[in-house]
């Protein structure tokens, strides 16, 4: 879905070609070589992400990583990081008001126990956030379920189910949003979706 920039391609392409040459080659080329590879570093043409993935703490990772996971497969560019809103509310706020200028299409907030992390990202930004509630180990999540579904009418989080469940979902939905505008990231999902519907028919059960 993305296009790297033609420097980029350039690089690569360069890149492949001096693995591959000869010794003659590398040693001709090498000082020309290097001074290419410092001023167009990979890092430069990474594609910015799309989609941030917010979590409350890092205790969070082990359910947001099935989001993450999505999104790879699918390689749509993301971010993911700890943010947390009554821990780190400053950072929230910075995080949430640059989002949109950064490029970013769509946040995933998650967060645990009296989970307001994704209301509060919600507050300060006019990208769509979807909210994940993590599994929590008091109430099981209905805390966090309750916490991030409820938000009084004005702004909205997108809520998914509690787990890892709803951090997948949360990923696929984020997708989805993409994908109105993004005809080969909608091929893509509509072969993830058959695929499933392939996998699930040929389920057998043993008696
Ligand atoms: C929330 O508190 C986090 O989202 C996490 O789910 C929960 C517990 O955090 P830790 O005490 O494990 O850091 O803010």
């Amino acid at each position: 879905m993305f296009e790297l920039p033609y420097f980029a391609n350039c690089y690569y392409a360069l890149e492949i070609y001096y693995a591959l040459g000869s010794s003659r080659f590398k040693t001709i080329s090498k000082p020309i070589f290097e001074q290419f590879k410092t001023r167009f570093s990979k890092k430069e043409f990474m594609a910015s992400p799309l989609v941030g993935i917010i979590m409350g703490s890092a205790s969070d990772w082990d359910t947001m990583r099935e989001a993450h996971k999505i999104l790879q497969e699918f390689d749509v560019p993301h971010e993911y990081k700890v943010l947390s809103a009554h821990r780190a509310p400053a950072a929230v706020t910075e995080y949430a008001t640059s989002a949109e200028g950064r490029g970013m299409k769509v946040i995933i907030g998650a967060a645990g126990g009296a989970a307001h992390l994704a209301g509060v990202l919600a507050a300060q930004t006019l990208l769509p956030v979807l909210g994940v509630p993590i599994e929590s180990q008091a109430l099981k999540g209905m805390d966090s379920l309750l916490s991030t579904v409820q938000m009084p009418a004005g702004i909205p989080v997108g809520t998914l189910a509690i787990g890892k469940a709803g951090a997948k979902n949360a990923a696929l939905l984020a997708i989805g949003m993409l994908a109105t505008t993004d005809a080969k990231l909608r091929d893509k999902l509509q072969l993830y979706r058959e695929t499933q519907t392939r996998s699930v028919l040929a389920a057998t059960l043993e008696g």
